[in-house]
């Protein structure tokens, strides 16, 4: 294994100084301080929680409350009705393989905020409602796709390697810089639907970015908000516009409502997992890299740290989280209990074996001690304890595969999803 990252991905998301720091930091497993994670099965209260009932009505709200409270931050509920309108349906997308639908969503009472434009691709001719993945994007509609006919966004983009992005808007050169990440032919080809959003339609992904962004919309100070301990993130305001789009698709007839699965890479990922955990319509819920701040303990000090996280990306998570900055021990959580949220639902995290800066053996890990939350439900976890060898899937109900190469969502990534999809919806 590499003792740091290599660059070439990395490059794409990352100025300068975050390279220089991702070089600097730990990645000797000898040197992780030891650590106790804090526990999982015992309420505030200190009773211990032995049932599957017992989670439910005690320890999974406590547990979910604590993730609000000192990382994620709460989300508001103050956002009223949604308006679902269907832009434009093109019926020979994907090469003739599927039918794609772009549908505004906006909120009735805030009509001054954008929207999202969801991109829903459907697979065409099939007999029944089909499952659905549900994921945000780095970037436009424009990127997802290979098709060309579609209208740039307009809203801000973060810069990146092979993004076409010129001064934080898309460009022609944008069109399809992301359809390696997104296996849309695969996927309908295989029966499922894909529902995309660019996360910037909700808040640009910078730490000024929610001053445009649906968090000021929602706040009474707009623009002029000084955000408190335990409000909520660009992280949490991703997640929320994932648990809209399952909102629409409950009333779209060629998806089955009931077997959405919610995905992302990266940053994103820690916004799937954190989707997954506060919408339980998400039956399946996957972690692709995610890293610091999502999958991986935050306890372990190796890679990316609670410290470089959020000095780097504040806006990502509640104010509270910067507190555990070089002393993770005080946070009354870590993620095997982000994992334990989506129990019994099925869980798939995903590692690359050159992404040491996500700390893979960390992702690992949390599913592993997220294990006992599972096993309450009578759902087998991974029924390994060390880390699989690479490009071998392991687990049952929370499944892990550590794949060769960097940090990326790959169509090898998308093949282990689906089938893992298939096989927790029964489709
Ligand atoms: C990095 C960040 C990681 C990861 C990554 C990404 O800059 O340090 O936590 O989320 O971005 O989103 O690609």
């Amino acid at each position: 294994m590499r003792l740091f990252p290599p660059l070439g991905c990395a490059l794409a998301l990352f100025p300068l100084a975050a390279l220089a720091q991702q070089k600097q930091a730990n990645y000797d497993e000898s040197a992780i301080p030891p650590y106790v994670l804090p526990p999982l099965l015992q309420s505030e209260a200190g009773v211990q929680i032995t049932s599957a009932a017992e989670w439910i009505t005690t320890r999974r709200s406590e547990v979910l409350g604590l993730f609000e409270k000192h990382v994620f931050g709460k989300a508001p509920s103050n956002w009223g009705k949604v308006i679902c309108e269907t832009i434009s349906v093109n019926t020979d997308a994907l090469n003739g393989k599927a039918v794609r639908k772009l549908v505004r969503i906006s909120l009735a009472d805030y009509p001054e905020w954008q929207g999202i434009e969801l991109m829903l691709h459907l697979p065409k001719n099939t007999a029944k409602p089909v499952p659905c993945f549900v994921g945000a994007s780095f970037g436009g509609n424009e990127a997802v796709t290979s098709d060309n006919d579609l209208p740039l966004s307009t809203r801000w983009m973060r810069p990146g390697k092979g993004s076409g992005v010129v001064d934080n808007h898309s460009t022609e050169k944008s069109r399809g810089s992301e359809q390696e990440r997104w296996q849309l032919e695969l996927a309908v080809s295989e029966g499922f639907a894909v529902a995309t959003y660019y996360c910037g339609d909700v808040e640009p992904d910078h730490p000024e970015g929610w001053k445009t962004g649906l968090r000021s919309f929602l706040s009474k100070e707009g623009a002029a908000k000084d955000w408190k301990d335990g409000e909520w993130g660009a992280i949490g305001a991703w997640a929320w516009g994932l648990s809209r789009i399952a909102d629409f698709l409950a009333s779209e007839p060629g998806v089955d409502a009931k077997k959405l699965a919610v995905i992302g890479h990266s940053r994103l990922g820690k916004t799937s997992l954190w989707a997954g955990a506060q919408d339980t319509r998400f039956g399946v819920v996957i972690s692709n890299n995610s890293g610091e701040g999502g999958a991986a303990l935050m306890r372990r000090n190796i890679g990316e740290t609670t410290a470089i996280i959020t000095k780097a990306f504040p806006h990502w998570f509640t104010k509270t989280y910067a507190n555990y900055a070089n002393n993770e021990a005080a946070c009354p959580v870590d993620s095997h209990m982000l994992v334990a949220l989506a129990a019994p639902r099925g869980v798939y995290i995903a590692s690359a074996e050159e992404d040491r800066w996500a700390d893979p053996k960390g992702e690992f890990l949390a599913g592993l001690h997220a294990q006992p939350v599972f096993t309450l439900f009578g759902k087998k976890g991974y029924g390994v304890t060390e880390l699989p060898p690479v490009n071998t899937p392991i687990g049952e109900g929370i499944r892990y595969h550590i794949r060769t190469g960097s940090h990326d969502i790959t169509r090898y990534d998308w093949e282990q999803y689906i089938r893992f999809a298939r096989s927790q919806f029964g489709s």
